[in-house]
């Protein structure tokens, strides 16, 4: 028999490329190419999609797109499947066959939120991760706390503010957001990793905080600052009817003293530390993980997704977020849970590759 077909697709046109280019650059390295056939694909900064040379090694730090076989190749991805093909510059085909699975590596804004998974739905191709579904509500912060919360999980209080609520309302905007009680945390509901976020103590910084918010999101999420330590749990789908897992839980520290994670911290490892298992007691581990593997299922998540939670000075046990398409290099959180849970990266990637290709394309 053949080698299954992986096509690794990364990059995307959003602030985060260099992100999606050391995940990809992390996936390209661990699979097993005595097991897998491995097409790597990038969408550049432009839109463009390119095929990249399959032994290719990315230049973590460049940011850039590396040098690629077919220039300026465009991808066509055929309605209701068949072989994906790829076209060069003078619009010549580059059959690249048919692709058993795609092996999306991508954030933000046309990636994490549905799309790349809607457009490999309508062309009948299997993918690893999340659906359509799973990725766009858990990308929205907003949707993604009332899905949680009609689960029965707690997440903290908070106020939705829409474009026309913040142009034609604002007064109310602001007096039900000071309900919350001060200092308030502002973030956009659907933005990428952490960018866009501010903290406010008073009436002028909180509408600062939604302007600089609304420069990435007209949709901005205003919330009550909750204390306590993060701890966080990756939820890994099981194979055939088995219940999803989860890691053990790790508690998240920022290094230097910053008030929360920006967007550096968050992706360079040097400036977080993670300790696992979470200096935390045992019945509030086993609390955690099971409500961890509630929220995966809450949303429909399948693959692997990264269960964040505030663990308050009272021990109360509070939802921050889920994030479908969690940090995936070999050092980033999710993969680390894993790893010493008893599963290296490696083995992380082909389950997940492995759970994809146990799937048939369509309705699941
Ligand atoms: F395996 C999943 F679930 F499909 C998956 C896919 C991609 C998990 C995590 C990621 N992460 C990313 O794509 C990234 C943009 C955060 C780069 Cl590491």
């Amino acid at each position: 028999m053949s080698k299954p077909r992986v096509a690794v697709v990364f990059g995307g046109r959003n602030s985060e490329h260099a992100v999606s280019l050391m995940g990809a650059g992390s996936v390209l390295e661990a699979i097993d190419r005595s097991k897998y056939e491995v097409v790597p694909i990038g969408i550049a900064q432009d839109g463009r999609w390119v095929l990249a040379a399959s032994d290719q090694r990315f230049a973590i730090e460049s940011g850039e797109l590396p040098v690629v076989d077919t220039s300026g190749a465009a991808l066509a991805l055929p309605a209701g499947g068949g072989p994906l093909v790829a076209y060069d510059p003078g619009s010549i085909p580059v059959e690249l066959g048919a692709v058993d699975v795609v092996f999306p590596v991508m954030h933000g804004p046309f990636a994490e939120d549905g799309t790349i998974q809607g457009l490999l739905e309508m062309a009948g191709v299997r993918y690893v991760g999340s659906g359509v579904l799973a990725s766009a509500v858990g990308m929205d912060k907003a949707y993604m706390k009332t899905v949680m919360a009609a689960a029965g999980l707690p997440v903290g209080r908070h106020v939705v503010v829409r474009d026309r609520d913040w142009r034609l309302d604002r007064e109310r905007v602001l007096k039900e957001a000071e309900e919350l009680g001060y200092p308030l945390f502002v973030k956009p509901a659907r933005a990428g990793s952490s960018q866009g976020i501010s903290k406010a103590h008073d009436r002028a910084q909180l509408e600062a905080a939604v302007e600089f918010a609304r420069q990435h999101d007209p949709k901005v999420l205003i919330e009550e600052a909750i204390t306590g330590r993060e701890i966080e749990c990756a939820v890994l789908e099981s194979p055939g009817d088995e219940p999803a897992a989860a890691s053990l839980a790790g508690e998240v520290r920022v290094e230097g003293g910053q008030e929360f994670f920006d967007f550096e911290a968050k992706y360079y490892p040097d400036q977080m530390s993670l300790t696992v298992p979470a200096d935390i007691p045992a019945e509030t581990a086993e609390e955690l993980r099971a409500m961890a593997v509630r929220a995966f299922d809450a949303l429909d998540c399948e693959g692997l997704s990264r269960v964040d939670f505030f663990y308050t000075p009272e021990g109360r046990l509070i939802l921050n977020e889920i994030n479908t398409m969690p940090g995936f290099t070999s050092l980033s959180v999710a993969p680390q849970l894993w790893a010493a849970s008893g599963l290296s990266y490696p083995e992380l990637v082909d389950r997940l590759i492995q759970l994809a290709l146990a799937k048939s394309p369509g309705l699941r």
